[in-house]
């Protein structure tokens, strides 16, 4: 909704103490919800999909292939964004090593589609405009590089491709202006209430934050 200028408010929910008003508009119990007139929209896809097909400028390619190759991508941000996470949630060190190796097989499936697939020097999925793809991604960059900053392990070097989209991404206000502003505090706290290995490496006084 940012990329394409949509006027929107944003209503946060703790997650830990979900409002009432909140689960009945939610049939998970899950953010993101959309709420547009009297209807309530759940899932990242649909809900993106959706303002895809009813807000102009388009973000996904105008070639069917490419877009269904977009899609299929998309599908593959819930492994994506677990392989990312395993190397912060991550509760021991060997988990957390185990977490890397995760992390690697899934980056390394993202190198070769775009090295197989994309046929420019991008710096976004599809090339130099940041498409709907882009936008599914970008979150999980974005809360992976709160957690590198910490933990340094240079992980994305290995992966030039994907370094390069990420931080081209993580360099668009589109991008970095989608999360509320104590989100690195909410980031931390988090770190600390799972428990993490890394938690140590942020501020203990982010602990009694909300996410
Ligand atoms: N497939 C869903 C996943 C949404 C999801 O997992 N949301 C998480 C936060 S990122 C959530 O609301 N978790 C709260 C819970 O499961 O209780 C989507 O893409 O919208």
């Amino acid at each position: 909704m940012r990329a394409k200028g949509v006027e929107f408010d944003v209503t946060y929910i703790n997650l830990r103490e979900k409002p009432d008003w909140f689960l009945k508009i939610s049939p998970h119990g899950k953010v993101p919800v959309l709420k547009v007139g009297d209807v309530n929209l759940f899932e990242s896809n649909a809900i993106a999909e959706f303002v895809e097909e009813t807000v102009a400028p388009p973000l996904h390619p105008q070639d069917a292939v490419k877009r269904a190759q977009n899609r299929a991508w998309t599908d593959f941000v819930p492994t994506f964004s677990s392989g990312l996470s395993a190397t912060y949630y991550a509760k021991t060190t060997a988990e957390q090593a185990e977490g890397f190796d995760k992390a690697r097989a899934v980056l390394i499936k993202l190198e070769e589609a775009i090295a197989n697939q994309r046929g420019n020097d991008g710096p976004y999925f599809n090339g130099p405009k940041l498409s709907l793809v882009d936008a599914s991604y970008a979150p999980f960059f974005q809360r992976f590089a709160a957690a590198d900053e910490k933990m340094q392990s240079g992980l994305l070097n290995d992966f030039p491709l994907v370094k390069a989209w990420s931080d081209a991404l993580l360099a668009t206000e589109t991008v970095t202006g989608s999360v509320a502003e104590s989100f690195p505090q909410e980031f931390a706290g988090n770190m600390h209430r799972r428990g993490t290995v890394i938690a140590p490496l942020f501020e203990a006084a982010a602990q009694g934050n909300r996410i």
